[in-house]
């Protein structure tokens, strides 16, 4: 990641104070101000800054309460803040800390030393960026893995709760995709698979989730969407799949579909309702899709 993409928000009801801070950072990073708590949670929500700069005494929402807003929000949780603030006292230092920030700073602002934390910290955010991203993404396809879909899945299952919306899934396995491997080697097999995970990329609206499941396998989450249209949506790309011809071959999948049900306690009931599902269309002899 280079600097120039790093953005920082810096938060601070007095405008002198945001001018100083921005001079010192703004060679570096691509600086964003926010006059108020509730500016500052727009902002970090909409935009999903590396690092926050939270002044503590602000008109209506402190800092305190806004940094402990943030921390509660998926989307903003894992933002680094960094409180800049003219209280000095050890207890409000040590408050800060607790509610989750990664540095204190008291005002008046020393350039230097502002500088060389918010370094330090957008070191340790890009490092924890990246094995965030080796932890949760393919790296064959770039797709989503395993682990991260069962991190996020309860999300998607409560909502669906919530709202009484359907929710989905389909399970898409390639059909014969050992003998791709045996009679075309493993570096083809690497080929085929980055290609169909682009292809699916492609198929699905942003909100639904495309997961590499395990080796040659895929499951979407889909929401909302009942089980007739989650059927209609896999025999699309399964006929499309039929003509795509990732490296040069024919391929086919076979697809299992389920769609979420009050009797489904936890998630690994609907993915094995899918995978038998899936199960009886290998044995109904492939290249087609069972509920
Ligand atoms: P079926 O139609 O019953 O699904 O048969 P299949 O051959 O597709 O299924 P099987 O489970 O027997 O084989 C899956 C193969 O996928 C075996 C494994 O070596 C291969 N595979 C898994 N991960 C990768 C990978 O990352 N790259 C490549 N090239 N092959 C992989
Ligand atoms: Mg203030
Ligand atoms: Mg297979
Ligand atoms: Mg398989």
């Amino acid at each position: 990641m280079t600097k120039a993409k790093v953005t920082v928000l810096i938060v601070d009801d007095s405008t002198t104070n945001l001018q100083v801070m921005a001079a010192i950072l703004e060679q570096r990073y691509q600086v964003k101000a926010a006059t108020s708590g509730e500016q500052c949670i727009a902002i970090a929500t909409k935009h999903k800054p590396d690092l926050i700069l939270l002044d503590v005494v602000m008109p209506d929402m402190d800092g305190f309460a806004v940094c402990r807003k943030l921390k509660s929000l998926p989307e903003t949780k894992y933002i680094p803040i960094i409180f800049v603030t003219g209280r000095d006292e050890v207890n409000d230092e040590e408050q800060g800390l607790r509610l989750g920030a990664v540095d204190y700073i008291t005002k008046p602002i020393r350039p230097l030393i502002l500088s060389a934390r918010v370094d330090t910290h957008i070191t340790l955010k890009q490092q924890q960026d990246k094995l965030h991203e080796l932890a949760m993404i393919d790296q064959l396809t770039g797709l989503t893995n395993r682990h991260y879909m069962l991190e996020v899945v309860g999300q998607k299952l409560a909502r669906s709760r919530r709202h009484k919306t359907p929710l989905s899934i389909l399970l898409i396995d390639i059909d014969h995709f050992k003998s791709i491997n045996d009679t075309r080697g493993h570096l083809t097999g690497d080929l085929v698979l980055r290609q169909l995970g682009e292809f699916l990329k492609d198929q699905f609206r942003v909100e639904d989730s495309i997961t590499r499941f395990g080796g040659e396998e895929f499951l979407v989450i889909l929401e909302p969407c009942n089980e007739e249209q989650a059927i209609a949506k896999a025999e699309e790309i399964r006929k499309d799949i039929e003509k795509l011809q990732p490296a040069n071959i024919d391929i086919t999948v076979s697809i299992g579909v389920a769609q979420l049900s009050n009797r489904d306690l936890r998630f690994d009931q609907l993915i094995k309702r899918a995978d038998k599902a899936l199960y009886e269309a290998k044995g109904k002899g492939r290249n087609c899709t069972v509920l």
